[in-house]
C-alpha cells in the first residue's frame, strides 16, 4: 500500500493517506452518525469535508494568531459577490491532499469524483466580476498576504437554469439548503446596523451643532466565514460573509406589546436582505432592497474592521490608514466612503478634514465596466428614505468637492460642475456612484490596459484632470490551480514532466513549454490530452442534453454571460451561415464543429432570453439535419456555472471572444481557455489584446473592428441596413430567422434578433463585424487541417500566458495599490 505525504506548508499539519482514513472514519461515525457499511455518497462527502477542515482549520488558526501578533497591515476586499464554485477539490489541491485524499477514499471503497459531484457550486455572484474576487482570494493567500473578502450570505445564489421548448426556465439555487461544511458561524462577532428614519439637529452645551440619526429599523448581521486556503498551505485567510437576521431588540419591542405575529413579519422582512443575489450582470438594478443590501454588509464589515482595529488601538485613529485598506469591487459597495464618513463625524467625533483626508487614504476602486447602464445610480429619494444621514454626508462631500476641487481648477465652469457632481440634476435627481467612488478613493483602476485608458479618455476625463496620479491600471487574472491543475490534470502532468513543477505558482515557467512545441512526440501528448478531454465532455454533453458529439470534431466554445454585448448572436450567426453553405452546396468543405454555448441571461432581459431561444432551436433543427452528415452541431449547455467551465475549458479547441471593441473591460474566460490550450477567435477588445500580444498573431484569430473604428463608425451613423443590403449572406441569414423553417408553424418566432439588428439599428455592430468573422473562421478551419500546426498554435497559448495568472495581478495590486507586506505564517 502506498502512504503518500502532504507537501503542505508552514501554515499547515502534515498528514498521510492513513491518517486521512482515520480521520475519514471517525467523522463517518462521530459526526455524521453513521458508519461505512450504510453511509450515502452524501455522508462520505460530508465525512471528508470535515477531515479535511481538521488541517483547514489548524491553517486558519494560525494564519489569524500570525496576523494578530505581527499587527499587520491588511487588505479588506469589499465585493457583492464571490463566485466560488466548489471548495472540496479545490482545498484539496491547495493543501497538497488531493492524491491523499484519493488513495484514501479509494482504498475505502469509493471514489474521489463522485463525492466531489455531492457538492452545489457555491453561486454568489454573477459573472466575470464575482469569479474575479474569487481567484483573487485564492491568490493573496497563496501568497501570504494578509487578507479578508467581505460579502453577503445570499440564502440563493445565481438562479439555475433550464430550458423548455428551447426556453430558459429559472429556478432558485439552494445551495446550503442541508448545510455546508465549509462555513463557520461566528456568533460573537454580529453587528447592527440601522436604516431609515429621520436626522435631527441638536446643539450641545457650546452652542455646536450635532447630526443625530434616529434610525427606523436595526438589523442583526450574522458573520460566516469560509476559510480561503493558499495553495501549499502557505496562509488560510477568510471570507466573511454577512446573513442579516431581525435584531433582537426590535423582536423585544413587539413582542412584549403582544405583537407576536408582527414580530414574526418583521424577522422575515430582516432575513429579506441576504435572501438573494440580484441576477443582474451589468444592469443596474436600481431597486431599495440592493441598496439596502450594499449599505447592510458594507456596514457590518466596516465595524468588524474598526472593532479589530480598536482591540490594538483603542480610540487612537492614527495608524488606521496604516492598518486597513480597502478595495471596493466596482462601485457596489461604494456607500462605505460617506459610511466611515459617518463613524468617524458622528461617531468619533473627528472633524470633517480630518476624517476626510483618512477615508480617502484607506479606499480604493475597481471599475469593470464601461456600459452605461451598469454605471450605478441612485435616486435621491430613495437614499433620503433609506439612509438619511448618509445622504446628508454625501451632499457635504460634494460641496467640498465642487468648491475645492472642480472650481478652484475650471473657475465659474458650471458645466464642469454639472457633469463632475456626484448628485446628476434632473427632475428625479440621482446619486453617481462612480463619482463618489472616484472622489472617495486614493486609487482608481480599470482591469485591462485598453479598458483603463477608456476609463480615463473616455468615463472619468476630468478627474484625471483633477488627479493624474490616481488612475492606474491592473490586469486581470486566474488562478492556475483551479483553471489548469485541478480542472485539467492531465495536461498538469505533462507540464509537471516537461518543465517541472513550480509553475502553479510561477506562471511564467509555463514559457519553457514554448521549447516543445516543435516536438512531435509532445505535440502527439498534448493533442492526446485535449482528445480525452473532448471525450470526457463529450459524456457530459451526452447526460445533460442528450446530444452526441463526435470528440473529433473542433470544439468552439463561447460561455460566458449572455449579453447583446458579448454578441452570441454573431457566432449564431456564422453558424446559420456555415449550415445555409452547406445546404446550397452539400459538398461543402469544412472541418467539422461542435458549437458549444454556456450562458444565463438576466431574467429581466427579453432579448437576451430571445438569443437563448434561438440559439436551442437552431441548435434543434441542425443536429436532426441529416443532409449536413454531422459537419456541424449545436450545443446549448443548461446551468452553465463554475463547475461546468471546469469541464468544458479543458476541451476547447475555440474560444470565442466576440465582443464589441471597447465592450468587454477584460474577460477572464479568454485566460482560462487560452491557458488550456484553446485558439483564440477574438476582437481587439479588453485583454484579448494583450493576449495577443503574450502570444503572437500567428496563435490567434484576431478580427474585427478596432476601438478607434467603432467610434469613427458610430460617429459616422452606422447603418446596420447598408450590410443587410450589401451582402447577399447576411441578408438570406436574417430573413431565413423570419421565416417558420427553425420553429414549425410558428413563423417569426425568431424575428426578435432580426428587428434589433435592423431596425434596433445594430447597438453592438454585429452586422459590420461579421464578415471579417467568417474570414476568421475559416482561418481556424485551415489551421486545424494541419494538425501539428494546430498543436503548435494551441501548445504556445499554454505557454505564453504565463502573464495571466491571477497572483500576477495581485503583485501589480500591492505595488500600485495596496502596499502590503507578505507575512509568512508560523505553526503553533
Ligand atoms: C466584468 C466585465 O464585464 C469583464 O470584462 C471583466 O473581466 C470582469 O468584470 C472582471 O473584471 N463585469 C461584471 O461582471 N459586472 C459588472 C457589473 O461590471
Amino acid at each position: 500500500m502506498k502512504t503518500h505525504t502532504s507537501t503542505a506548508g508552514s501554515g499547515i499539519t502534515q498528514i498521510n493517506t492513513e491518517q486521512l482514513k482515520e480521520q475519514i472514519i471517525r467523522h463517518l461515525h462521530s459526526t455524521l452518525g453513521t458508519d461505512v457499511n450504510k453511509a450515502s455518497p452524501q455522508a462520505w462527502w460530508s465525512a471528508t469535508c470535515a477531515a479535511v477542515n481538521e488541517q483547514v482549520f489548524d491553517g486558519l488558526r494560525n494564519t489569524q494568531r500570525t496576523h494578530y501578533e505581527q499587527n499587520t497591515r491588511a487588505l479588506h476586499y469589499f465585493s457583492l459577490e464571490y463566485l466560488m464554485g466548489r471548495l472540496f477539490s479545490n482545498n484539496l489541491h491547495n493543501l497538497g491532499l488531493y492524491s491523499q485524499a484519493k488513495q484514501a477514499l479509494s482504498e475505502l471503497g469509493m471514489n474521489i469524483a463522485d463525492l466531489e459531484d455531492q457538492e452545489e457550486d457555491m453561486a454568489l455572484g454573477n459573472g466575470g466580476l464575482g469569479r474575479l474576487a474569487a481567484c483573487f482570494i485564492d491568490s493573496l493567500a497563496t501568497l501570504n498576504y494578509p487578507a479578508i473578502g467581505y460579502g453577503i450570505h445570499y440564502e440563493h445564489g445565481l438562479f439555475r437554469q433550464s430550458f423548455q421548448d428551447g426556453r430558459q426556465i429559472e429556478r432558485p439555487d439552494s445551495w446550503r439548503e442541508y448545510g455546508n461544511p465549509w462555513e463557520i458561524c461566528r456568533p460573537e462577532s454580529v453587528q447592527e446596523i440601522s436604516v431609515y428614519g429621520y436626522v435631527e439637529t441638536v446643539y450641545d452645551l457650546q452652542g455646536k451643532m450635532k447630526k443625530v440619526w434616529h434610525p427606523g429599523r436595526i438589523i442583526k448581521g450574522v458573520p460566516w466565514d469560509i476559510p480561503v486556503v493558499g495553495y501549499n498551505g502557505s496562509s488560510v485567510n477568510v471570507l466573511r460573509l454577512w446573513e442579516s437576521r431581525a435584531s433582537d431588540f426590535f423582536n423585544w419591542d413587539v413582542f412584549n406589546s403582544g405583537g407576536y405575529i408582527d414580530s414574526a413579519r418583521e424577522n422575515i422582512e430582516a432575513e429579506t436582505i441576504s435572501k438573494v443575489l440580484y441576477p443582474n450582470d451589468e444592469t443596474d438594478a436600481g431597486k431599495e432592497l440592493r441598496l439596502i443590501q450594499q449599505y447592510f454588509f458594507v456596514s457590518c464589515s466596516l465595524k468588524d474592521i474598526i472593532r479589530r482595529y480598536k482591540r490594538s488601538h483603542g480610540d487612537d485613529w492614527s495608524e488606521f490608514a496604516k492598518q486597513v485598506v480597502i478595495q471596493l469591487n466596482d462601485t457596489h459597495p461604494a456607500v462605505a466612503i460617506p459610511e466611515l464618513m459617518r463613524i468617524l463625524v458622528d461617531r468619533a467625533e473627528m472633524q470633517w478634514d480630518q476624517a476626510w483626508n483618512l477615508c480617502q487614504q484607506v479606499f480604493a476602486y475597481t471599475n469593470h465596466t464601461l456600459l452605461p447602464e451598469a454605471l450605478e445610480k441612485w435616486a435621491v429619494r430613495l437614499f433620503e428614505k433609506v439612509l438619511p444621514r448618509h445622504l446628508e454626508i454625501i451632499y457635504e462631500i460634494n460641496r467640498r468637492f465642487l468648491v475645492e476641487q472642480v472650481d478652484v481648477l475650471w473657475p465659474g465652469d458650471n458645466d464642469k460642475k454639472r457633469k463632475l457632481s456626484i448628485i446628476e440634476d434632473g427632475h428625479d435627481p440621482m446619486v453617481r456612484m462612480g463619482h463618489l467612488s472616484v472622489v472617495g478613493s486614493f486609487r482608481v483602476n480599470g482591469v485591462a490596459e485598453i479598458h483603463s485608458q477608456l476609463v480615463k479618455s473616455d468615463l472619468f476625463p476630468e478627474m484625471v484632470a483633477l488627479w493624474p496620479d490616481k488612475f492606474t491600471n491592473v490586469t486581470n487574472g486566474v488562478t492556475p490551480r483551479r483553471w489548469l491543475k485541478a480542472c485539467n490534470p492531465k495536461l498538469a502532468k505533462l507540464l509537471d514532466e516537461k518543465i517541472g513543477t513550480a509553475w502553479p505558482t510561477d506562471l511564467k515557467q509555463l514559457s519553457k513549454f514554448a521549447a516543445f512545441a516543435d516536438d512531435a512526440a509532445v505535440q502527439d501528448a498534448f493533442m492526446a490530452i485535449k482528445q480525452q478531454n473532448k471525450a470526457e465532455l463529450a459524456t457530459v454533453v451526452k447526460k445533460l442534453t442528450n446530444i452526441d458529439i463526435d470528440p473529433h470534431a473542433i470544439f468552439d466554445i463561447q460561455i460566458k454571460r449572455l449579453h447583446e454585448y458579448k454578441r452570441q448572436h454573431l457566432n449564431l450567426l456564422h453558424i446559420l451561415a456555415l449550415y445555409r453553405r452547406i445546404l446550397q452546396e452539400p459538398d461543402y468543405d469544412m472541418t467539422p464543429r461542435v458549437f458549444l454555448f454556456g450562458a444565463k441571461a438576466a431574467p429581466g432581459y427579453k432579448l437576451a432570453k430571445e438569443i437563448i431561444y434561438a440559439i436551442n432551436k437552431i441548435a434543434d433543427k441542425i443536429n436532426h439535419d441529416k443532409r449536413i452528415k454531422n459537419r456541424i452541431k449545436v450545443v446549448f449547455m443548461p446551468n452553465y456555472r463554475v463547475t461546468l467551465a471546469e469541464k468544458m475549458i479543458p476541451a476547447a479547441d475555440v474560444s470565442e471572444q466576440i465582443s464589441t471593441a471597447g465592450k468587454e473591460a477584460s474577460g477572464t474566460g479568454n485566460m482560462k481557455l487560452a491557458l488550456n490550450g484553446a485558439i483564440t477567435v477574438g476582437t481587439l477588445d479588453g485583454a484579448n489584446i494583450e493576449i495577443a500580444e503574450e502570444v503572437g498573431e500567428d496563435n490567434i484569430a484576431i478580427f474585427g473592428l478596432t476601438v478607434d473604428e467603432v467610434k469613427a463608425l458610430h460617429a459616422n451613423g452606422y447603418n446596420s441596413m447598408d450590410y443587410y443590403y450589401a451582402n447577399p449572406e447576411i441578408k438570406a441569414i436574417l430573413d431565413w430567422l423570419e421565416t417558420d423553417y427553425f420553429t414549425p408553424g410558428k413563423p417569426g418566432e425568431l424575428a426578435a434578433i432580426k428587428r434589433s439588428l435592423l431596425e434596433g439599428g445594430d447597438p453592438y455592430l454585429v452586422l459590420a463585424d461579421f464578415e471579417t468573422y467568417v474570414k476568421a473562421q475559416e482561418k481556424v478551419d485551415q489551421w486545424y487541417r494541419d494538425k501539428a500546426c494546430w498543436a503548435k498554435k494551441a501548445m504556445l497559448n499554454t505557454a505564453l500566458v504565463g502573464k495571466f495568472t491571477s497572483d500576477r495581478s495581485i503583485e501589480d495590486y500591492v505595488s500600485r495599490v495596496w502596499q502590503l507586506e507578505k507575512c509568512a505564517v508560523k505553526r503553533s
